[in-house]
């Protein structure tokens, strides 16, 4: 009763790669998935996974005893982040090391000492915002990540990237998007066409280089400055003993930590900042809610702990959107014995299947006839969220490590950004998806009014009718 596993149509050497849009290879996976089904072969250049979006394939695939993270689409990555949490096999010893020296800066407890840092960065945006001329428009993708890479320096290495204060990213950034961009790409072409883009080998290696020589400089400075009781990341990575093994983690590693912390602390949790807002214009019931919630819950200036943990609604609407948009929008295990999944396909030891969130996140099955549309309430009861079809977060012991830091932030964020302001779509944005490993919504701008506490809210935005459906990948 095994079934053969279906695979589109093959180019030659090229495999299946002439059928994915290089720029967009999630989302093409998608479309494949709905002429494919559930669970189809990709190949490519000699690589070959198993791309699946089915709830019952996804369960046994997250079954750890028989399946562990891969780091095939990530492999290139390893350039810059090493055998950083991120890209390292479970079994390379780096990887124990620095998840038991980590995870207890990554507990809801220490969440708590993360959030003044946090609303200080905040207050960048919202002073930002505030002082806008009524015309001028604001990028989201692009204050978000200004946002989320300045939380993540500040909590994580006591290090200000002061990106408010430019104009144009951070060179830090440039070179990262510009080498995550390279990485995904490299992969799909041939071994003679990465061989004659030396124009772009080159460009690639003096980002690494500049990545480095930041992180370098980061660590030396915290070094020749000494231990003055600092609680972050860095200063744990510096000091703290491996439990299992009394190690520390080595400078190399470290950087190589850093650069992992720099890129998944930001890149992911800007993307969900940015599709919350986006659909949170796109759905003026939800806006309202929230307002409402943000209006009884942030009576201060500014947010306590205590208050964000309070904001379940915004929550939601997080949960929700990354739903819909999950930020990093796939990853990938290997067999760890010949087995079969969903009781019909069998996957033989050491290949590899990539699971596709957006499609897995959107099945109808589990998620019921709505499942495309943007619909907080369906996290109001965590008990009913269907275990196996929603993974935003990974999955297992290699799952984000980082999902506290980026909901806490998230919160605290779209939190004070309603209490502040009311937001405009004057220019009637549609939904474009963009892709450099994760996913943001592309070209958003919109604009910002203050709210005047004393009128009660009104919502310049379309009527609801046409905007409650959520784009399709
Ligand atoms: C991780 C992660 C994941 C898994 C991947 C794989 O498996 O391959 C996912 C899915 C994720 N992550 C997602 C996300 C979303 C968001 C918003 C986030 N994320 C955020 C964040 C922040 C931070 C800091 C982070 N994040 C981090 C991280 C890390 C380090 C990792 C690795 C872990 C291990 O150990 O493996 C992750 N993250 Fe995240």
């Amino acid at each position: 009763n095994l079934l053969p596993i279906p695979q589109p149509k093959t180019y030659g050497v090229l495999g299946n790669v002439p059928l994915i849009d290089k720029d967009s290879p999630t989302l093409s996976f998608c479309k494949l998935a709905d002429e494919y089904g559930p669970i189809f072969r990709f190949e490519a250049l000699g690589r070959s996974v198993f791309i699946i979006s089915g709830p019952d394939l996804v369960a046994d695939v997250c079954d750890e005893s028989r399946f562990d993270k891969a780091i095939g689409h990530l492999l290139k990555v390893r350039d810059f982040a090493g055998d950083g949490l991120f890209t390292s096999l479970t079994e390379e010893p780096n990887w124990q090391k620095a998840h038991h020296i980590l995870m207890p800066s990554f507990s809801l407890q220490a969440m708590k000492g993360y959030h003044d840092m946090m609303v200080d960065i905040a207050l960048q945006l919202v002073q930002k915002w505030a002082r806008l001329n009524p015309d001028e428009s604001i990028d989201v993708p692009d204050d978000m990540t200004r946002l989320t890479l300045d939380t993540i320096g500040l909590c994580g290495f006591n290090y200000r990237f002061n990106s408010y204060y430019r104009e144009t990213p951070n060179p830090f950034i440039v070179s990262m998007v510009r080498s995550l961009d390279e990485a995904m790409h490299y992969g799909n072409r041939l071994p003679i066409q990465n061989m004659l883009m030396v124009k772009t080998k080159r460009q690639y290696e003096r980002d690494i280089q500049s990545m480095f020589s930041l992180v370098d400089k980061i660590i030396a400075e915290r070094k020749a400055r000494g231990d003055q009781g600092e609680t972050d990341l860095l200063a744990r990575m510096l000091t703290a003993k491996d439990p299992e093994t009394g190690e520390q983690l080595d400078d190399q590693n470290i950087r190589y930590q850093i650069i992992t912390f720099l890129i998944a602390g930001h890149e992911t949790t800007s993307g969900l900042l940015s599709f919350a807002i986006y659909f949170l214009l796109k759905h003026p019931d939800v806006l309202k809610k929230a307002y409402a919630e943000v209006d009884e819950v942030l009576t201060g200036s500014t947010p306590t702990y205590e208050q964000v943990l309070k904001l379940k609604y915004i929550r939601m609407i997080l949960n929700e959107a990354l739903r819909l948009w999950p930020t990093a929008p796939q990853f990938s295990l290997f067999a760890k014995e010949d087995t079969v999944i969903g009781g019909k396909y069998r996957i033989n030891k050491g290949e590899a299947v990539s699971v596709i969130l957006p499609k897995l996140h959107r099945d109808k099955g589990v998620w019921g006839e709505d499942a495309e549309q943007f619909r907080p309430e369906r996290f109001e009861d965590p008990a009913q969220i269907p275990d196996h079809a929603y993974k935003p977060f990974g999955n297992g012991q290699r799952a984000c490590i980082g999902m506290q830091f980026a909901l806490h932030e998230a919160t605290l964020v779209l939190g004070m950004i309603l209490q502040q302001f009311q937001l405009l779509d004057p220019l009637n944005y549609q939904l474009k998806v963009k892709q450099t490993l994760t996913l943001k919504p592309d070209g958003f701008k919109i604009r910002v009014q203050l709210r005047d506490k004393k009128i009660t809210h009104t919502y310049p935005n379309k009527p609801e009718e046409d905007l409650a459906q959520a784009p399709s990948p």
